[in-house]
């Protein structure tokens, strides 16, 4: 049983140990981001009591870590995308209430300074939203559309719409604008990992309909106020907006998911008309380019991958777009030679972003970097088993074509040289260490 909404999965959180408490008021732009870093480099959620001397809590790398999303998730942690794989073709459309949590506040007033909006890198341009995700209605199939589209503070009810033409949400938009409707949008913030993950796969589905499929219930939605969009009824905050089509500013610099300053261009305002939201909400944030933002990527993408490799390669396993989106790690056992590197020609093809491909045999931790090294260092021919794949696409982001090119690496022992390629293996007792240690100091005996 998944729960329901942020608040019951951070409890749960909170009993498991997964989660940091900062109760001490910290700034947002100088001490919360190292803070949140600091928290994913535990594989801890962290939440703020206080922030700017504000009450509104803010929590960051809600995700954790694979293992705890996979606890939580009730399955183990290859099951976790394996489940994410199979519902993603048994989506259960959203439901529609009339009244929701996130109705307790109907705002008066709209003041986003006011929310607690952190600066997350030193090159930043200011306050950006990171953790929102971005809601519409597509009027050619009547479906809903949601994405992460990060947004700068601009003023109390402006905000700079980082939303690149390359998704689905863009599209979306020029579609109104062409037809002459209304541009609207709704920014939810505050979710469950499972709308989370929706939001962040790459799909032509209703991402709350994919979300359902993944619950095995329905996502219930609710009415804004204002615009004629429906947001998760469990939602912590939501604001309301429309996009200023005629309205444009620069925007940027934000931090990017690998590490650089994107070029500041001059993008469309998303100005909120209206705010609601749960009563003490809880205000949540992503930290770009960190293994939390990664892992709302890969998961979804992981399934991808690992559906289109097995089609490709039975023997596949379970594939790895972790902690780094372009490196992809393929876990199979092999059959025939050739296979590791039909795999992962079918790994490419999926997605795109993917820069290097390794496969490895099935007694290599996937998850694990040292490991792959490993396989690499002591598996791979480097004069036989490395293929560059020249002309591909690469990156969206690619100014400079740099990212046209892909390395293969057939990290897997050779078949008909199994018996020389065993691994060592420690003996090992059945219980962990923890079960054998004692609890004392040093002890002069
Ligand atoms: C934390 C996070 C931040 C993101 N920020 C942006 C962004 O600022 N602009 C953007 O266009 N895409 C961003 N993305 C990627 C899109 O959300 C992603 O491509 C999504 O699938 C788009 O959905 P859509 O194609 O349905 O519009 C971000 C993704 C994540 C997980
Ligand atoms: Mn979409």
């Amino acid at each position: 049983m998944i729960e329901r909404d942020l608040r019951t999965y951070l409890q749960d959180a909170a009993r498991a140990g997964e989660l940091l408490f900062v109760d001490r008021d910290v700034d947002p732009a100088t001490e919360a981001p190292g803070l949140i870093k600091r928290s994913i480099e535990r594989e801890k959620i962290v939440l703020f009591r206080s922030v700017a001397g504000r009450s509104t809590r803010v929590v960051a790398n809600t995700l954790g870590s694979r293992r705890w999303l996979s606890e939580s998730f009730g399955c183990g942690t290859g099951g976790l995308v394996s489940r994410i794989r199979e519902h993603q073709s048994r989506v259960l459309a959203p439901e529609l209430v009339a009244s929701a949590p996130v109705k307790e506040v109907v705002a008066r007033a709209v003041d986003l300074r006011a929310l607690p909006i952190l600066t997350m890198h030193e090159g930043d341009a200011g306050p950006y939203i990171t953790g929102g995700i971005g809601i519409q209605l597509d009027p050619e199939s009547g479906r809903q559309n949601a994405g992460y589209y990060s947004l700068q503070l601009k003023g109390s009810d402006r905000l700079g719409l980082r939303m690149l033409a390359s998704t689905q949400g863009y599209e979306i938009f020029q579609r109104r604008l062409r037809l002459g409707l209304r541009t609207e949008m709704a920014v939810a913030i505050g979710l469950h990992p499972v709308e989370m993950i929706a939001a962040a796969t790459h799909t032509l589905l209703d991402e709350f309909a994919l979300a359902g499929g993944i619950r095995g219930e329905p996502v219930k939605l609710v009415k804004c106020e204002r615009i004629d969009v429906s947001v998760p009824a469990y939602a912590e905050i939501v604001l309301e907006g429309t996009i200023l089509a005629d309205d444009m500013e620069p925007e940027g610099p934000i931090g990017d998911w690998l590490g650089y300053y994107p070029l500041v261009e001059a993008r469309h305002i998303l100005k909120i008309e209206q705010l609601t939201c749960r009563r003490n909400p809880i205000y949540q944030t992503i930290l770009p380019g960190s293994a939390e933002e990664n892992l709302l990527l890969a998961i979804p993408r992981e399934a991808d991958v690992l559906r289109a490799a097995r089609r490709a390669v039975p023997g596949v396993r379970d594939v790895s777009l972790h902690p780094f989106l372009p490196v992809c790690v393929i876990q199979l056992t092999k059959a025939r030679e050739g296979e590791p590197m039909n795999a992962i020609l079918a790994a490419f093809g999926e997605v795109p972003f993917i820069k290097i491909c390794i496969a490895v045999d099935e007694d290599v931790d996937l998850h694990d970097a040292r490991d792959v090294l490993w396989a690499i260092v002591t598996r791979a021919k480097l004069d036989e088993d490395l293929e560059v794949i020249r002309n591909v696409l690469g990156f969206s982001r690619d100014p400079h074509h740099r990212h046209r090119s892909k390395l293969a690496v057939d990290a897997t022992a050779p078949l008909e040289h199994r018996e020389h390629f065993r691994r060592t293996r420690v003996v090992s007792p059945k219980g962990d260490l923890d079960a054998y240690l004692a609890r004392h100091e040093w002890r002069d005996d």
